[in-house]
C-alpha cells in the first residue's frame, strides 16, 4: 500500500467559478448522500476527522480537494439525491457537479460509491452516463458491506457487475474490507 506522508485540504469549492485548476491527477468520489464517501476518504487516508461526516444526509455541500503526498488528489463531492434539500439548493449542487465534470480534465478514476444494500439508483445511473460521456475510468464501490450477510456480498457484487459491466469493489469503512484492493486500483491508475 502507498505510504501516505502528507494530506492537505487544498480547496473547498461552493461555486463553479472557484473550481480548482491543477494538472495533478484526481481520484473522484461521487455518490448519493449518506453512502459514506467522506468516511471512505478518511478510511483510505487513515484519518478519523479529515473529511467531515454525519449520520444525517447532506453533510458535504462543497467540492473538497485533498492533496496526497503532493502528488495527486482525492476529490470529495457533495452527495446527490437527498430529498430534504430545498429545490434551489439541489439545482445549485447539480450544477456544480456538472460543471466540475466539464471543467476537470485530470480525473484518472471516478469511484461511484453506492450502498451495497440499496444498489444502483436513478441518480447513480445519471452519474454513470456522465462518466461514460467523458470517458472516465469508472469503479463502483459497494459500500457498507458490514451490514450484509457474508453470503450475500458475493451475490450482490456479481449481479451488479453483470448488470453494469463495470468493476464493483466491496468495501466497509467499519472493518476495512476493500481498503487494500481500492489502493491497488488507485495505484494502478496512477501508473498508467
Ligand atoms: N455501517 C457502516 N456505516 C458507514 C460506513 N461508511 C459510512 N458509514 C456511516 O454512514 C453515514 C454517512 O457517512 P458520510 O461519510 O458522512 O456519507 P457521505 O456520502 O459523505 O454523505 P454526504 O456528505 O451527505 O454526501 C455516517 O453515519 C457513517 O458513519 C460503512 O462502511 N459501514
Ligand atoms: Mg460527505
Amino acid at each position: 500500500m502507498i505510504k501516505i506522508k502528507n494530506v492537505e485540504l487544498i480547496k473547498t469549492v461552493f461555486e463553479t467559478k472557484d473550481l480548482l485548476f491543477d494538472e495533478r491527477r484526481k481520484v473522484v468520489f461521487a455518490g448519493r448522500s449518506n453512502v459514506g464517501k467522506s468516511t471512505l476518504i478518511n478510511t483510505m487516508l487513515n484519518r478519523k476527522k479529515l473529511a467531515k461526516t454525519s449520520s444525517t444526509p447532506g453533510k458535504t455541500r462543497s467540492i473538497n480537494y485533498y492533496l496526497i503526498n503532493n502528488k495527486f488528489y482525492f476529490v470529495d463531492l457533495p452527495g446527490y439525491g437527498f430529498a430534504k434539500v430545498p429545490k434551489k439548493e439541489k439545482e445549485k449542487w447539480n450544477n456544480l457537479l456538472k460543471e466540475f465534470f466539464y471543467f476537470e480534465k485530470y480525473v484518472i478514476l471516478l469511484s461511484l460509491i453506492i450502498d451495497s444494500r440499496v444498489g444502483i439508483t436513478d441518480y447513480d445511473v445519471k452519474m454513470l452516463s456522465t462518466a461514460a460521456y467523458f470517458n472516465l475510468p469508472t469503479l463502483i464501490i459497494a459500500n457498507k458491506i458490514d451490514k450484509l450477510k457474508n453470503n450475500m456480498i458475493k451475490e450482490k457484487v456479481e449481479k451488479l457487475e453483470k448488470e453494469l459491466e463495470i468493476p464493483v469493489l466491496p468495501f466497509s469503512s467499519k472493518d476495512g474490507r476493500g481498503k487494500r484492493e481500492l489502493w491497488n486500483t488507485i495505484e494502478n491508475s496512477l501508473q498508467e
